[in-house]
């Protein structure tokens, strides 16, 4: 019985609709699960509830959590140890980087530049693991979300690559970490899929259209196909996967 009824997953990086966190949403929502969702700021707050008042019988808890700042994140799990206790897995949907940063020349990235990327979009992943921990007291996983970009050089990801190389490292030594505890901890490398933080990424029309033209499936893949992956490593299907990255992405990584 692989129902995620009864136990509890927190969802970080719900911007809006088309965001791969709301397809992950989706996907534990339709297999029992309850879910909490984190938002950046309270601009997100609002628009966050709107979306998941469109998920029938969901009891949703929301929290805001600035993964760059120690003691929101600290702060945020303390709150839901307290309003839940235990949580049963995470999924970690954050990135960030400059837009200058995502086009031209990756040697003209400055220093705050990628300092900037990877405090958000790699460090944050040790930052929640941390403070996660302690309330997956029945064991769990935590799921990340990477790019191609991070395993080899993609025209335009530049500095989010070399930050998703950080994060797959760092995705690699939290599951050794986190095993004793029975905690899992899996990446899944998303295809390019047209998002608010895709918007930032220089000529990503022609990602999408090199993706339709040569991947093995002729086409993109969608936040549905993320969220259902997402499932599966977050559910005890996937029981004896850890430190794994799975390509959804139409099998594009595969060609040379
Ligand atoms: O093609 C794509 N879209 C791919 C995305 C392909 C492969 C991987 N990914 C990754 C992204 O790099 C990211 O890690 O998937 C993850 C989710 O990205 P997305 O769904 O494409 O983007 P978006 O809908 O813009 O969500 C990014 C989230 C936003 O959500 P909330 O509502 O939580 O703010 O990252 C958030 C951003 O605001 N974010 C932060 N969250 C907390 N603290 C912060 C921050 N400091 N900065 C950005």
């Amino acid at each position: 019985n692989f129902s995620l009824e009864g136990r509890t997953y927190v969802v970080m990086g719900v911007a809006n609709k088309r965001s791969i966190a709301w397809g992950i949403a989706k996907s534990l929502h339709a297999a029992g699960a309850r879910l909490i969702f984190t938002y950046a700021n309270d601009r997100f707050e609002q628009p966050v509830k709107d979306l998941v008042s469109t998920l029938e019988g969901q009891d949703a808890l929301f929290y805001e959590c600035d993964v760059t700042d120690d003691q929101a994140v600290a702060k945020t799990f303390q709150e839901m140890k307290q309003d839940v206790g235990t949580i049963h897995g995470l999924a970690h949907c954050i990135a960030f980087a400059n837009k200058e940063d995502l086009q031209g020349d990756f040697i003209d990235t400055s220093r705050d530049g990628y300092l900037l990327a990877h405090n958000i979009s790699a460090y944050s992943l040790v930052a929640v693991a941390r403070e996660a921990a302690p309330l997956m007291t029945d064991g769990g996983g935590i799921v990340t979300m990477t790019y191609l970009g991070g395993e080899r050089v993609v025209k335009n990801y530049n500095v989010m690559g070399v930050a998703k190389a950080s994060l797959d490292a760092s995705m690699k030594y939290l599951a050794n970490d986190l095993g004793k505890k029975g905690i899992r901890v899996n990446a899944i490398s998303a295809g390019p899929i047209r998002t608010l933080s895709a918007k930032g990424i220089g000529d990503f029309n022609s990602v999408l259209k090199k993706i339709e033209e040569e991947a093995p499936l002729r086409r993109t893949v969608t936040q549905e196909e993320v969220g259902d992956t997402a499932y599966y490593l977050l559910s005890d299907l996937s029981r004896g996967v850890t430190g794994e990255t799975i390509h959804v992405d139409s099998g594009y990584n595969t060609l040379g």
